[in-house]
């Protein structure tokens, strides 16, 4: 964009002419899929900045990782190849343990709580964004995570060498908490896992079983609600930078409103999701006693784990947000 820009003002220039500067067109990035509200969220802030900024800004949504593969979206915004992307948190966990508070169990476990986890968070997360050249535009929670069998889920031995596919590495420890043995996959490659037999359960939320048509591979949705994991959208500040300040603050004011929609359609979709579950065959329950009592054990040790790689800042935040919840 910016070689236009120089060639068009020097080709004017040579004409003797006036120009403003060319209307921005900018690439985003998300691993999920059009079927995915996020990437529908996406799309409508795109739409939103279009138009409140008169064109001078459009950005164009590459889903399911068709334009840059999940690891590689945080690296090409920070290296400039894209100006936007999204990302689930979580996956970061390998930079900071804060990025993955939203994925421990007993922290959150209500849309109130977690979004209050991460009005506490933010701070933090936006300075660690901050030091990479990255902007956090909004972050949107999915629904609480549940676990997917192809049998109904009645006794924690069930976890026993259960090969269980999990979206980042803490759901993976967990997991291996209970006893059984996970895989990280991305979502889109869920139905080759199913179908190659590499996993033969799930942890996600009810819109990814939807969106990924989990009956196709298995029969029990326990909705363990364990915790409300989030994505994040962000920009490189360059590319912020490059814009005329009227677009800055369009640009910012339509992420307000994205963040405001996106957790409103997380829980309309939670809905629908369980929904149409239900209406496709699979058996949708909460778990039992002695399950519940499992994934607490699991949930603990994760909690500790995490205690032990957090430094006092995130410490600080969570307990911050442990304060606001209480009062
Ligand atoms: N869906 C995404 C992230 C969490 C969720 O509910 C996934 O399973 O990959």
């Amino acid at each position: 964009m910016r070689k236009t820009i120089t060639t068009s003002l020097l080709l004017a220039t040579a004409c003797g002419l006036t120009v403003t500067a060319h209307a921005a067109e900018w690439t985003m990035a998300t691993p999920y899929g059009d079927a995915s509200f996020h990437t529908q969220n996406n799309k409508q802030f795109a739409e939103d900045v279009a138009e409140a900024t008169d064109g001078e800004l459009t950005i164009t949504v590459h889903s399911g990782g068709s334009l840059v593969s999940h690891g590689e979206i945080k690296p090409s915004v920070r290296r400039g190849t894209i100006d936007a992307g999204e990302v689930f948190l979580s996956v970061l966990s390998n930079d900071d343990p804060i990025f993955e508070v939203d994925t421990l169990p007993g922290v959150a476990g209500s849309y109130e709580d977690a979004y209050a986890l991460w009005e506490a968070t933010k701070p933090m997360i936006t300075e660690l964004f901050a030091y990479e050249g990255l902007i956090p535009l909004y972050a949107v929670t999915w629904p609480a995570q549940g676990i997917y069998t192809s049998e109904p889920l009645t006794e924690p031995e069930q976890f026993e060498g259960l090969r269980v596919r999990a979206p980042n590495i803490n759901t993976q420890r967990f997991v291996d908490n209970l006893g059984g043995s996970p895989t990280e996959t991305e979502e889109s490659d869920i139905p080759t896992a199913f179908s190659t037999g590499r996993v033969d359960a799930m942890i996600t939320s009810s819109s990814t079983g939807n969106s990924m048509a989990a009956w196709d591979y298995v029969t029990d949705y326990t909705d363990a609600n364990l915790w409300l994991p989030k994505n994040i959208v962000f920009i490189s500040q360059r590319s912020f930078d490059a814009l005329d300040e009227a677009t800055q603050e369009a640009l910012m004011e339509a992420a307000a409103e994205a963040e405001k929609r996106g957790w409103e359609m997380s829980r309309e979709d939670n809905q629908a999701s369980l929904e149409a579950l239900q209406e496709n065959g699979i058996s949708v329950s909460e778990p039992n006693d002695a399950v519940s009592e499992a994934l607490q054990a699991a949930g603990d040790k994760l909690f500790e784990d995490w205690q032990s790689r957090a430094d006092d800042e995130a410490k600080q935040a969570l307990e911050s947000y442990r304060e606001q919840r209480d009062s």
